[in-house]
């Protein structure tokens, strides 16, 4: 019987921080994880380093869901991002290495393909009107089908999801501390929806738009912006309330027909179990890299399928190539996927992580290399190390700290 051979994390700044668990079986067989935890990377590279390498070793890399239950169950502290993002690792690189085993894309082990492709939104957002109606249009021609739609709020610093002058977005910075935003909850009310409104007017009845919140508005104020944005005809309008507050949804959901999508810092069934059953959402945003892997994952698509929710998974740059083709093979599998996040990652991303997954006519596609489909370029990475970065802090005009 092959056993697991070694545990090693990498932790590379290539593009932006990931860390990364490789794992080797003593028959010569590599699987790899995304443990990136956004703003908190060495703590989940500790978690594994210190406390789950050393278990993992000697163990039959054949028993993903026996080595779940061990890591989860047995550690006694359950759920919370570090503890799942790092159990997600050791998860996916174990389904890596059982499909490179089997000769086959991940996506076969999970019941084989239920679509031709996953289809993708984009990012577009603007300093003002005319900047962000180019950018939706870049996108579009980019041949994205459906486009999440932000704009920077007149009088608010640095609106969240706003990207600098046609430069990618990416909300953390490099340094020792976070940067400082401010947020004026009335003034987003204000433009918001003109701003929407605006955007239907000028792209037609016809293209899919999203928008964020991003967890700032109490459960009244995200009511009434709902129910506004009902003419707007959204997709979906994401984490309107702060997400541990399951049933703050509920206000909102009784008010207004406008879909809704949460999710993306949840970590377990648990966290979402109250969302799900009460059908709060329309989509639920759980990653694979944040939400124990492809064995939990599978669960709570499963949980959501039964009361028609459908996945909208996250798909940010914090979620590594290695995190990216795991939700692929995941989202192609499953019966509800509704749409998938992509956000391209940087040049140098791209150069430090090989992948066989693919972007064409506005649909993403893990591709049929066995396995997940990804490489690690070792020395790619080591060209770019780790520095510290961290997300935002939010403060309210009186410097009250608020929801970021
Ligand atoms: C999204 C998210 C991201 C997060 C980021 C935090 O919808 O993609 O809100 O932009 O802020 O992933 O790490
Ligand atoms: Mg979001």
């Amino acid at each position: 019987m092959p056993a697991i051979e070694s545990a090693e994390v990498l932790v590379t700044g290539a593009g932006r921080n990931f860390v990364t668990l490789r794992l080797r079986t003593s028959d010569g067989v590599v699987g790899l994880g995304d443990a990136t935890l956004n703003g908190r990377e060495l703590a989940v590279a500790s978690y594994l380093r210190d406390h789950v390498a050393p278990l993992l070793v000697g163990r039959d890399p054949a028993r993903i869901e026996d080595t779940w239950q061990y890591l989860y169950r047995g550690a006694y502290w359950r759920r919370g991002p570090v503890t799942m993002t790092a159990i997600s690792a050791v998860d996916v690189a174990l389904w890596d290495i059982k499909a490179r085993v089997a000769g086959l894309p991940l996506y076969q082990l999970l019941g084989g393909s239920s679509r031709l492709g996953c289809r993708a939104y984009a990012h577009a957002s603007g300093r003002d009107l005319p900047e962000l109606f180019d950018s939706i249009r870049r996108h579009l021609e980019l041949g994205y089908r459906a486009i999440r739609v932000q704009a920077a709020v007149p009088g608010v610093e640095a609106t969240y999801g706003v990207a600098p002058g046609g430069a990618p977005y990416e909300p953390a910075t490099r340094g020792t501390a976070p940067v400082e935003s401010r947020w004026d909850t009335g003034a987003y009310l204000r433009f918001a929806p003109a701003m929407l409104h605006a955007v239907r007017e000028e792209f037609g009845p016809a293209l899919p738009l999203l928008h964020d919140a991003h967890h700032r508005l109490s459960p009244s104020e995200a009511a009434s912006l709902a129910r506004s944005l009902e003419p707007v005809g959204l997709l979906w309008l994401e984490d309107v309330t702060p997400v541990e507050d399951q049933t703050a949804l509920r206000l909102v959901r009784s008010s207004s027909t406008t879909p809704l999508a949460i999710g993306e810092t949840l970590n377990s069934i648990w966290d979402c179990q109250v969302i799900l059953a009460e059908r709060l959402v329309d989509y639920i945003r759980v990653s694979v890299t944040h939400a124990g892997g492809i064995t939990h994952l599978r669960r709570i698509m499963a949980l959501a399928e039964l009361y028609g929710v459908r996945a909208g998974m996250h798909g940010a740059t914090d979620i590594s190539p290695v995190g990216l083709a795991a939700t692929l093979h995941l989202a192609l599998a499953i019966p509800n996927f509704g749409i998938q996040e992509h956000m391209p990652h940087a040049p140098a991303t791209e150069d430090a992580f090989a992948h066989a997954y693919t972007f064409e006519n506005g649909d993403l596609h893990p591709g049929d290399a066995p396995g997940l489909g990804v490489e690690l370029d070792e020395v790619a990475a080591a060209r770019h190390p780790y520095a510290a970065a961290y997300l935002p802090v939010n403060r309210l005009a009186d410097g009250t700290v608020h929801d970021w």
